[in-house]
């Protein structure tokens, strides 16, 4: 990144009185976590995003379960980098000195909370959780395997196993009903009250910065172009050129666990 760019950006963010930073997977992959699109997003031969929907799970839990018992493996086992550290520091900071800093994420592995970040909003949900498809419970559970059904399975590499049936997969424990992972699929809104503050945020922050995500997957999409037509700065941390990458004040191409920290400290 260029001197100059670096130092107009600090600049700008030691001004700011209320930053919001929205990250994605690519926040994640230094800490060996594959992102959505691209070679990282296959799983077996299927693409990840293909999973990550209702339909998939209504015709088949049992596969849909074996994708998620492999990511609450790589998540649990998994430490946060230097990105998502830079970020807990930086909020640390902004507290210290009166000013509001928000952490919206689209990722469900909860390493933004594990590296200290407190005013995080997963607005994708969280892999540590169940909800249950009949009387909606949510659960926090953090057992590895989820169920005995599920152990050894989930490998990128096995496949052609027999579907599990759905009464040996994970239960709800208040009724006993199948549960789902507490995520957001596509086609499924959003939590209410989770739109509500991201877009109380988008309304309000003075500095945006989009770090780590493809920008691709709404309503998280809008949320930086809000932002810069509002008139206010947006950076955009990532190692590839986004569509809206152009129309952003500052791009920082490079590692995020590299270019964040040394663009907030
Ligand atoms: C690095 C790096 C490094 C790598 N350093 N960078 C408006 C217009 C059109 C469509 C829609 C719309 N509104 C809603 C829709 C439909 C749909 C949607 O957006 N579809 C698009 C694909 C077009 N949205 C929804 O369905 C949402 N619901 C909704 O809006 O409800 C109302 C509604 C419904 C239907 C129609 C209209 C309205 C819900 C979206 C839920 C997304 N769920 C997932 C799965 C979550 C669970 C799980 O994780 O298991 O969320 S899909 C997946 O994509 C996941 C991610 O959070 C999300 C975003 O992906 P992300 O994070 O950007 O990852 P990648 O892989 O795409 O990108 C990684 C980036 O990192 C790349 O840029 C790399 O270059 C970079 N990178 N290493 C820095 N080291």
């Amino acid at each position: 990144m260029s001197t100059r760019k670096l130092l107009d950006f600090r600049n700008l963010l030691s001004e700011s009185k209320n930053i919001a930073i929205l990250t994605g997977a690519g926040v994640s992959a230094e800490s060996g976590i594959g992102t959505f699109r691209g070679p990282s997003g296959m799983w077996r031969t299927h693409n990840a995003v293909d999973l990550a929907t209702p339909t998939a799970f209504a015709s088949n839990p049992s596969l849909v379960w074996e994708f998620y018992q492999w990511r609450r493996s790589v998540a649990f086992n998994a430490k946060p980098n230097d990105a998502h550290l830079a970020l807990a520091k930086f909020e640390e900071r902004c507290n210290r000195e009166n000013r509001q800093f928000t952490l919206l994420t689209q990722n469900v592995d909860g390493l933004h909370i594990k590296a200290g970040s407190k005013n995080v909003l997963e607005i994708h949900g969280s892999i540590r959780k169940v909800v249950c498809t009949k009387c909606k419970f949510v659960d926090e559970n953090l057992d590895q395997p989820i169920c005995e059904a599920l152990r050894g399975r989930g490998d990128p590499n096995g496949g052609n196993q027999s579907a599990i049936p759905v009464g040996e997969l994970p239960k709800c424990k208040r009724c006993s009903s199948l549960v789902r992972p507490f995520v957001v699929w596509f086609g499924e809104n959003l939590d209410r009250d989770v739109l509500k503050k991201c877009r109380k945020v988008v309304e309000t922050c003075d500095l945006f910065l989009v770090v780590g995500t493809s920008s691709v997957v709404y309503p998280a999409a809008s949320f930086a172009p809000f932002v810069a037509d509002r008139g206010k700065p947006v950076a955009e941390f990532n190692i590839e050129d986004e569509p809206a990458s152009s129309t952003f004040q500052f791009y920082f191409a490079g590692p995020c666990g590299t270019t964040l920290p040394a663009a907030l400290s």
